[in-house]
């Protein structure tokens, strides 16, 4: 006999006054979160760094899925700093799997789940089942098991936290790290000024265009409550889901550490990042038209890994971000036009943007 599969419906948050800095009644602020669960799958005494994007990803995605979900983690940054040994931050049930086998460990513990249920040898309900790879594993060494479980259909969620390198091994380049983003492996000098020469891989368009059966959708530490609302969305479809999340990385990218959240915001508003959502119901992307079109520069200038960047550099971007405004449905205004001049950005060299002499990469 087989025993029906019970799945989880977890009801989304209210996406209203997300802006809004509110107190809660014990008086801490809980900052455009209004509905923050309590609960915290992912709680403190980690080894992360101060400000680290990937880290405040966990901790929001985990109290999203809340306690019964199960976790696999990749090698990388967000597996090194949370496993050291006789110590971890889950209160869930988390598993380190190789770096390139996110996707088949995932979709293995899917199969698996499934299958115990319906034998009736486990209980049910179907947990929330996930895995956070980095951009290393996501988008170049794992990508192969990523885009087989997302075509096998495995009931599952699939991130990918987008710190732009592979940061666990010393700040390298990865498909994700933008143009002119310096890395240990794409240092800036005479030869090649910019550093870095290829734009960044589009890792999910790859993912929605490649798999339309899926839900997929781009997300960033920036707004809380999408990332949040995105990943009950992914655990909630009966099937494979993939979110890609922008997560910024102070010790690779040398910024205040501070200023996270306001990198995730940026790089929204400065079109190098657009949000949206693919519904493989309608087939359809659904595009979030930011309030505020910024200049690169807004973002640019608050990174150290883009001190170098010469005008036409800068012009080189801000042709590319450009594009990725007309690809969303918004127009392109006058001042960000001319922004694809590098002799506008010869005077803002010299007179705005005069960055601090550059520390290098992980200083
Ligand atoms: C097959 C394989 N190649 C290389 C490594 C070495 N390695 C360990 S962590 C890591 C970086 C992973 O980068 P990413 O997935 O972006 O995660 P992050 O460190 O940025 O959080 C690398 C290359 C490995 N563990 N396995
Ligand atoms: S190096 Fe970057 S990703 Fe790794 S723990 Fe530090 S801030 Fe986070
Ligand atoms: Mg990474």
């Amino acid at each position: 006999m087989a025993y029906e599969v019970i799945r989880h419906q977890l009801p989304l948050f209210d996406e209203e006054g997300r802006s809004a800095a509110t107190d809660d009644e014990h008086g801490r602020d809980l900052h455009y979160l209004p509905d923050l669960p309590e609960e915290d799958p992912y709680a403190a005494g980690h080894r992360t760094c101060a400000g680290c994007g990937p880290a405040i990803q966990y901790r929001w995605v985990l109290k999203a899925a809340g306690q019964d979900t199960v976790v696999a983690g990749p090698t990388g940054c967000m597996y090194v700093a949370n496993s050291t040994y006789l110590c971890t931050p889950y209160t869930v049930p988390w598993a380190h799997t190789p770096i390139a086998s996110g996707g088949s460990f995932t979709s293995g513990m899917a199969a698996g789940y499934e299958a115990m249920i319906r034998k009736g040898r486990y209980p049910g309900p179907y947990p929330n089942i996930l895995v956070m790879a980095g951009d290393g594993s996501a988008a170049d060494i794992g990508i192969g098991s990523i885009s087989g479980a997302l075509y096998r259909n495995h009931d599952a969620l699939f991130i990918c936290y987008d710190n732009e390198c592979y940061a666990n091994t010393g700040i390298q380049t990865s498909p994700t790290t933008p143009y002119a983003g310096m890395t240990t492996f794409t240092p800036f000098g005479k030869a090649i000024p910019e550093g870095k020469k290829l734009p960044p891989k589009n890792l999910a368009k790859m993912m929605a265009e490649g798999h339309p059966h899926c839900y997929v959708a781009t997300t960033t530490v920036g707004y809380p409550v999408d990332l949040m609302n995105k990943t009950r969305k992914g655990l909630n479809q009966v099937g494979a889901a993939f979110l890609h999340c922008y997560t910024p990385c102070q010790k690779g990218w040398v910024y205040q550490t501070s200023m996270t959240i306001e990198l995730g915001r940026r790089v929204v508003e400065s079109g190098l990042f657009p949000v949206w959502e693919y519904d493989p119901q309608e087939r359809t992307y659904h595009y979030f038209h930011p309030p505020v079109q910024r200049p690169v520069t807004d973002y640019l200038a608050m990174q150290g890994r883009f001190g170098h960047m010469l005008p036409e550099h800068v012009a080189t971007m801000q042709v590319g971000a450009n594009r990725n405004w007309e690809a969303i449905g918004m127009d392109v205004p006058k001042t960000l036009r001319e922004g694809e001049d590098p002799a506008r950005h010869q005077r803002l060299h010299d007179e705005e943007y005069s960055m601090p002499l550059n520390r290098g990469v992980g200083a």
